[in-house]
């Protein structure tokens, strides 16, 4: 950055400093507290969620990718380059999330219910090498014993045995991050289930589900190590009217047995929104994983966008005090853009979004409705809107070494120009 820039925006940050400060927001201490919170990343941006296991892998379970915008990753290699890449366009440290078909067996095709930690130790290494977080899904889709559309609720005991068994080798591999890193690896438990059309039987495929998962459960790890969540869809591509780990299912489930429960904002019907589950969900669960995303029309996975949702999102966690009950993880894909600027665009606003949530004077709002002065609170709602959270955001980029504003664009193409492009 130019030294008259730099000067300006320390100007600008002095005076939003202080606008802020006559509601009695320290934005020094807000800019710390954000650089606290380690937002999970999720790797399959980078490759249109194909993984490793085989170069004739094609994406099922009723999630697509569309779009072929060139200079996808191809190897480990170039996929931890690329994440490399986006992180330096980031403020503060990020975690990874990794799914089970990122293993690395080398020559050897290692079936999914074989799959051991060694298999991730590169991962492993570069995590340590950037001081970052792992975590971590069993992969039950893309796969011939998941074609015909069940995994852990198949009737078939043989296949159901065979993603019991994925599942369970996965949470040992959670368990390998965590002790290795030193911080727990959430491992998310989502399949495709379900029926294209109106099935007879709703039943029968949940208590399947619910002993499969009984059984993953069985043995003991650490919470210190690894912590299970579970995921529920409301519909996916060929199983619009059923899915078998609906919202209810896993809502269940997570507080019977204290399990994590994960809310995708792609999951539920087109006016629900999972902001106002968070504070309901917290009540009965000691923890949550989002996976913070944007529905379009059937597509549960847009890159997310600085949109009322995100902030609604970022305003449950910050104003319930939820932070460090919430592990706030990505899941989007797109190819139809740059797909390391897919990532940074993603997660600067959702960094972007917990700012703006931690400059508000939540104490004096919440006054305010008790007051039941319903006209302030929107009164003044509204004219936060336009304070100048921007320029807090780009003082603290720069003051976190990334670049400030617009500029992150420019690196991307470069590094297009110059890595990417050259990729087959
Ligand atoms: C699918 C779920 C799931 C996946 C990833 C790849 O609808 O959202 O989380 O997107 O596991
Ligand atoms: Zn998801």
């Amino acid at each position: 950055m130019k030294m008259k820039s730099r000067e300006n925006l320390i100007k600008g940050y002095e005076l939003a400093k202080e606008l802020y400060m006559r509601w009695g927001i320290n934005t020094d201490q807000v800019i710390e507290e954000l650089s606290q919170v380690s937002i999970s990343i999720h790797c399959w941006q980078g490759d249109d969620v194909l993984g490793f296991e085989s170069p004739d892998t094609a994406l099922t379970g009723g999630i697509q990718v569309t779009g072929n915008y060139p200079g996808k990753a191809r190897t480990p290699e170039e996929l931890r380059e690329d994440i490399k890449m986006a992180y330096s366009l980031i403020p503060s440290k990020h975690r990874l999330n990794l799914h089970a078909i990122y293993a690395e067996t080398g020559d050897v095709r290692v079936e999914r219910n074989s799959i051991r930690p060694e298999h991730f130790k590169n991962w492993v290494e570069w995590a340590k090498k950037l001081g970052i977080g792992l975590d971590f899904n069993p992969t039950c889709f893309s796969h011939p014993l998941s074609d015909d559309g069940f995994t852990l609720s198949h009737p078939d005991d043989e296949t159901r045995q065979f993603w019991i068994d994925h599942c369970k080798a996965s949470r040992k591999i959670g368990e390998y991050f965590g002790k290795e890193l030193g911080t727990p690896c959430v491992t998310n438990f989502w399949i495709p289930d379900g029926f294209k059309d109106i099935p007879i039987d709703r039943l029968g495929p949940r208590q399947r589900l619910k002993e499969a998962l009984d059984e993953i459960f069985e043995e003991a790890i650490s919470p210190e190590y690894n912590l299970d969540a579970v995921e529920s869809k409301v519909f996916g591509i060929g199983t619009e009217s059923y899915t078998v780990g609906s919202h209810e299912f896993y809502m269940g489930y997570a507080i019977q047995n204290k399990k994590l429960l994960c809310l995708d904002a792609g999951h539920f019907h087109p006016t629900e929104v999972i902001s106002n589950k968070i504070s309901s969900i917290l009540t009965f669960v000691d923890k949550i994983l989002l996976h913070v995303s944007r529905p379009v029309r059937w597509d549960s996975d847009h890159i997310v966008i600085l949109d009322d949702e995100l902030q609604a999102i970022a305003q449950e966690i910050v104003r319930g005090n939820f932070l460090d009950k919430t592990h706030i993880g990505l899941d989007f894909f797109d190819a139809t853009i740059n797909r390391v600027a897919a990532w940074v665009i993603g997660t600067r606003n959702m960094l972007k979004a917990l700012l703006m949530a931690m400059l508000e004077p939540t104490k004096k709002l919440k006054a305010l409705e008790l007051e039941k002065d319903y006209t302030s609170r929107l009164a003044l709602l509204e004219e936060l809107k336009s304070y100048p959270w921007g320029t807090v955001w780009n003082y603290y980029c720069m003051k976190q070494g990334v670049p400030v504003g617009e500029e992150w664009l420019n690196h991307v193409k470069e590094y297009e120009k110059k890595v990417l492009a050259k990729r087959g």
